[in-house]
C-alpha cells in the first residue's frame, strides 16, 4: 500500500511501473521488521548469505556478477539539454534520445519481480539542509544497502509532504548486460536512471548519482557545494575540536583518514580524531559567514582490502555488526569474511569473490576483489563525531586535496590564498584505482577528486568554487594539498601513512590558527622540517626533507600537462586559474 498521498510521487511511480511492469510494488517503511523479512527472502534466494551470528551479528555476504564490480565511468552520462553544459569531462547524450534508448531497456524489465519504493533522505530528516529522494529498484540488495547508507522510510515521506521537490531514481537490474549498462543523470529533471548493474555507486543512487552529480548542479544554482570529501574533527590536547574536509580520489584514503587513530604519544597527549563523514560533504556558508560541512550519508561504503586492526581499527570495528560485505572471500570454517590485507592468516576452506572454492594458503589468486566493500552503519564507528547528526554540520577551518602521486607532489603544502587553493584542487592528479572499471595505476587529472562526479561543466564548477571563496572572504578555510603515496626507487611507500598522517594534520590545523610558521616555496607554503613531529615514526629528518622536496623539472613537465588539460576547457576556463598556472611556471623557473 502506498505510504504517501503525494501526487508528484504517486504519478511518477505509476509511470515507472507501467514501463517496467513489476508483479508487485512494496514500499519501504524503514522499520526493522520489514528489513528483517527482506534479509530472510534474500537469504532464501541466495542473494545474501547470513554470516556467523556470534562473530558478526546481523552481517551478510553478497557477490555481484564478475563483470559488475566497480563504477563504470564510460557508461555514466550527464544528459542536460545542451552538450556544452556537460563539459569536456562528462559523457553526454541528447536527453530525448537517451530517454528513448532507456525506455527500451526498462520496458518489462521487472516482469516477475518486485519493485521496491525506497524513500530516503540525504542529511538528517527534517533538517533545512536535507534533500529527499525516492529510489525504485528491483533489488533487495539495493534496498538493504540504502537502508544502511541513508535514512529511509515513512518519516522521509512525512517530511516531504506534498512537495514535488525530490530526486527520482529508477534502478532495474535487467539482465546485467555490460553492453547495455547505463548510469544516467538528467539534472534538469532531478532524475537518475540506472540499468544493467547491481554494484555500489552504480545502483545506490543516493550516493554518487544524487549526493554528487545531481547535488553539484543544485549547489551551483543555490549557492552551495557538493564535494567528494571526508569530514573530520581534530581534537587537540587543549580539548578544542577543529574541522577539516578532504578530497581524495576513489580508493585514495578518505575512509582511512576520517577514522584515524593517532600515534601513541599523540593519544597520550590528548589528540583525537572524530569522524563526521568518509566520502561526501555538502558545504554551505553559515549565518556566521564561515563554510559549514555536513555529511549527507548515514553509513560507510568502504574499501575492504587493506582494512585491518593496524591500518584502520575503527573501520574494522564498524563492520562487526549490521554490515553487508560485497565481493570479499567467505571463510567456510568460521562462516566469516576475509580479504587481502586483513591478517596474515587467510582461510584454507573458502569461497573467493567469484564464487569458486579457494584456499587462501596456497592460491595465487585473490580471495577478495580489490574493490570489494563493506556497507556499515555510521553509528557503529567508535569515533563517530557527536556532531554527526547535527543538521548544521561543522565549521571548516581547512580543506585538503590529495591523491596518489609516486613522485611529484610533496607530503604537504599550503596554498597562498583561496584562488590559489582552487588552482591546487583543479590540477590534482592521481593514479587510477580499482574503484572504477578500467586500467589501474595510470596517472590522470582528477580535479577536486570530482572528475567522475561533477554533474556539469568542470570549468563552471571551478568558477563556482572561486565565487564561493569570494562569498566567505576572510573566513574561508585555508586550502592544502597532501600526498601519502610517494614511493622510493623500489616502489615502496616512503611515508608510513594511516595513523601517522596525524603528524601532517597537526601542522595543517596549526597553520589555520597561525600557530606555526612555514617555508615559502614555488608551490606555496611548506612545513619547516623541524615543525613536523617525527617522534616514534621511524621516519628520519632526511627522509622527511626528501618527502617535502620539489623536483622542479618534474613540476615543469606537470605544468605542460596541466596546460594541455586546461586547453580542453577553452574560453570557459576561469582567467584566474590560467594566471595561477603562469605564475607557478614563473616561480618554478625563477
Ligand atoms: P572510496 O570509498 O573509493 O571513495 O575510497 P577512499 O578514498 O575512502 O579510500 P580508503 O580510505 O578506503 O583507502 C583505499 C586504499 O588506500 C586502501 O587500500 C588503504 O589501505 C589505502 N590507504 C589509505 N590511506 C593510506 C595511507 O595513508 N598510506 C598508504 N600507503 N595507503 C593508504
Ligand atoms: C568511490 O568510488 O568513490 C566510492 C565507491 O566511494 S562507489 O559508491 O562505488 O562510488
Ligand atoms: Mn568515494
Amino acid at each position: 500500500m502506498a505510504l504517501t498521498t503525494n501526487r508528484a510521487v504517486l504519478d511518477w511511480i505509476d509511470e515507472m511501473s507501467a514501463l517496467t511492469q513489476p508483479d508487485q510494488i512494496v514500499w519501504i517503511d524503514g522499520g526493522e521488521a520489514q528489513l528483517e523479512e527482506l534479509r530472510a527472502q534474500a537469504c532464501a534466494s541466495g542473494e545474501l548469505e547470513k554470516l556467523n551470528e556470534e562473530l558478526l551479528p546481523g552481517c551478510y555476504l553478497h557477490r555481484t556478477a564478475v563483470n559488475d564490480v566497480a563504477r563504470v565511468e564510460d557508461r555514466t552520462f550527464i544528459c542536460c539539454p545542451k552538450e556544452e553544459d556537460a563539459g569536456p569531462t562528462n559523457h553526454w547524450m541528447d536527453p530525448a534520445e537517451m530517454y528513448a534508448k532507456l525506455k527500451k531497456l526498462y520496458a518489462g524489465s521487472m516482469k516477475g519481480r518486485t519493485m521496491y519504493v525506497i524513500p530516503y533522505s540525504m542529511g538528517v530528516v527534517g533538517s533545512p539542509f536535507a534533500k529527499y529522494g525516492i529510489e525504485l529498484t528491483d533489488s533487495i540488495y539495493v534496498v538493504l544497502n540504502m537502508a544502511i547508507m541513508t535514512r529511509v522510510g515513512t518519516k522521509v515521506l512525512e517530511a516531504l509532504g506534498d512537495s514535488p521537490d525530490y530526486v527520482k531514481g529508477l534502478h532495474a537490474t535487467a539482465d546485467l548486460d555490460p553492453e547495455n549498462r547505463y548510469i544516467v543523470h538528467f539534472p534538469q529533471d532531478d532524475t537518475i536512471m540506472s540499468v544493467n548493474s547491481a554494484y555500489g555507486g552504480n545502483v545506490l543512487l543516493g550516493k554518487k548519482c544524487f549526493a554528487l552529480r545531481i547535488a553539484s548542479c543544485l549547489g551551483r544554482d543555490q549557492g552551495w557545494m557538493a564535494e567528494h570529501m571526508l569530514i573530520l574533527g581534530l581534537q587537540n590536547p587543549a580539548g578544542e575540536v577543529r574541522y577539516l574536509a578532504a578530497a581524495f580520489p576513489s580508493a585514495c584514503g578518505k575512509t582511512n583518514l576520517a577514522m584515524l587513530i593517532p600515534p601513541e604519544h599523540y593519544r597520550k597527549a590528548g589528540w583525537k580524531v572524530w569522524c563526521v563523514g568518509d566520502d561526501i560533504a555538502w558545504i554551505r556558508p553559515g549565518a556566521d559567514g564561515r563554510l559549514w560541512a555536513m555529511n549527507p550519508e548515514n553509513g560507510f561504503f568502504g574499501v575492504a582490502p587493506g582494512t585491518n586492526e593496524k591500518s584502520n581499527p575503527n573501520a574494522l570495528h564498524s563492520t562487526k555488526k549490521g554490515t553487508i560485505f560485497t565481493n570479499v572471500a567467505h571463510d567456510l570454517d568460521k562462516n566469516t569474511v576475509w580479504w587481502e590485507g586483513l591478517d596474515k592468516d587467510p582461510p584454507e576452506h573458502a569461497i573467493d569473490w567469484k564464487g569458486n572454492p579457494w584456499n587462501g594458503k596456497t592460491s595465487t589468486e585473490k580471495g577478495a576483489h580489490p574493490n570489494s566493500r563493506f556497507t556499515a552503519p555510521a553509528k557503529n564507528c567508535p569515533c563517530i563525531s557527536p556532531k554527526f547528526d547535527d543538521p548544521n554540520g561543522v565549521p571548516l577551518s581547512a580543506i585538503v586535496f590529495g591523491g596518489r602521486r609516486a613522485k611529484t607532489a610533496p607530503l604537504v603544502y599550503q596554498s597562498r590564498d583561496w584562488a590559489h587553493g582552487v588552482f591546487v584542487g583543479s590540477i590534482m592528479a592521481s593514479e587510477t584505482t580499482a574503484a572504477a572499471a578500467g586500467a589501474v595505476g595510470v596517472v590522470r587529472r582528477d580535479p577536486m577528486a570530482m572528475l567522475p562526479f561533477c554533474g556539469y561543466h568542470m570549468a563552471d564548477y571551478w568558477q563556482h568554487w572561486l565565487s564561493m571563496g569570494e562569498k566567505v572572504g576572510e573566513k574561508a578555510p585555508k586550502i592544502f594539498n597532501v600526498n601519502w603515496f610517494r614511493t622510493d626507487d623500489e616502489g615502496h611507500f616512503i611515508w608510513p601513512g594511516f595513523g601517522d598522517n596525524l603528524r601532517v594534520l597537526e601542522w595543517i590545523m596549526k597553520r589555520c590558527f597561525d600557530e606555526v610558521g612555514a617555508d615559502e616555496t614555488a608551490l606555496g607554503y611548506e612545513p619547516k622540517p623541524e615543525d613536523i613531529d617525527l617522534d616514534e615514526s621511524g621516519v628520519s629528518a632526511d627522509t622527511l626533507k626528501g618527502l617535502l622536496s620539489v623536483d622542479k623539472d618534474l613540476w615543469l613537465e606537470d605544468v605542460s600537462a596541466i596546460r594541455e588539460f586546461y586547453g580542453k576547457f577553452g574560453d570557459k576556463l576561469p582567467k584566474v586559474l590560467a594566471q595561477e598556472l603562469d605564475d607557478l611556471e614563473a616561480r618554478l623557473k625563477a
